[in-house]
């Protein structure tokens, strides 16, 4: 299998950890989705990385319905509970943690607008985003090692891969202050084999319009 990626997406991130648990071998080509030339817009009609692209051809697109495919492959550990409410508990958490991610994508890539179009109230209507995911992702962890059902699922690869990408991206954000339980909870994510072979790099991304 091959996955088009770019280094610092948390989406793609999403699919490298979740390829690295099911023990699925894959190759990475690196794009920068954001500049002329990327090979995404051949792949996926939205130009968006991630790209999965199978065996057979099958191209699969949204890390979402990544993580969804993956999880049909045979004789790899199980990505979402079995218990049809904890699974959509599970998607849930993916959609809040994805909506944080798209949150502060669009914080990072305003910075990278020409000066005299960023907009310091988008900035500010995303930030109330990040501010209010971070605090339902601490609420819904509580005291409890994973997030859903008590096993490590696709909520725990979307949550640690957000929490990454805010920790990255907007490291001004007091998420790890306000929330230590979330803060201690990203560590031990951290520490995994999937998340340490994936973890988010800056690239060059040309300046938008
Ligand atoms: N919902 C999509 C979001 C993917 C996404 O936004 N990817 C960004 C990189 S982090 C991208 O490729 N953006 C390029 C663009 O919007 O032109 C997913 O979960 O895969």
């Amino acid at each position: 299998m091959k996955l088009i990626i770019a280094t610092p997406s948390p989406f793609a991130r999403k699919a490298r950890i979740a390829l690295h648990e099911k023990g699925v071998p894959f190759d990475e080509e690196i794009t920068v989705p954001w500049n002329p030339g990327t090979s995404a817009p051949e792949y996926n009609p939205l130009g968006k990385i991630p790209i999965l692209i199978c065996d057979d051809g099958r191209v699969v697109y949204d890390s979402r319905v990544i993580l969804a495919y993956l999880d049909t492959l045979p004789g790899t550990p199980p990505m979402f509970p079995a218990n049809a409410m904890l699974r959509i508990d599970a998607l849930q958490v993916e959609a809040l943690a994805d909506g944080v991610c798209d949150a502060v994508v669009l914080i990072a890539i305003e910075a990278r607008r020409k000066a005299e179009l960023q907009s310091s109230d988008w900035v500010s209507r995303q930030s109330v985003k990040v501010d209010a995911g971070m605090a339902e992702l601490d609420r819904l962890l509580g005291d409890k090692t994973y997030l859903v059902g008590g096993i490590f699922s696709v909520a725990d690869i979307a949550a640690g891969s957000a929490l990454g990408y805010t920790a990255l991206r907007f490291p001004a954000h007091p998420w790890r202050t306000l929330f230590p339980r979330l803060a201690a909870y990203w560590q031990r994510l951290e520490e995994r084999p999937s998340f340490q072979k994936s973890r988010p790099s800056a690239q060059t991304i040309v300046e938008i319009g």
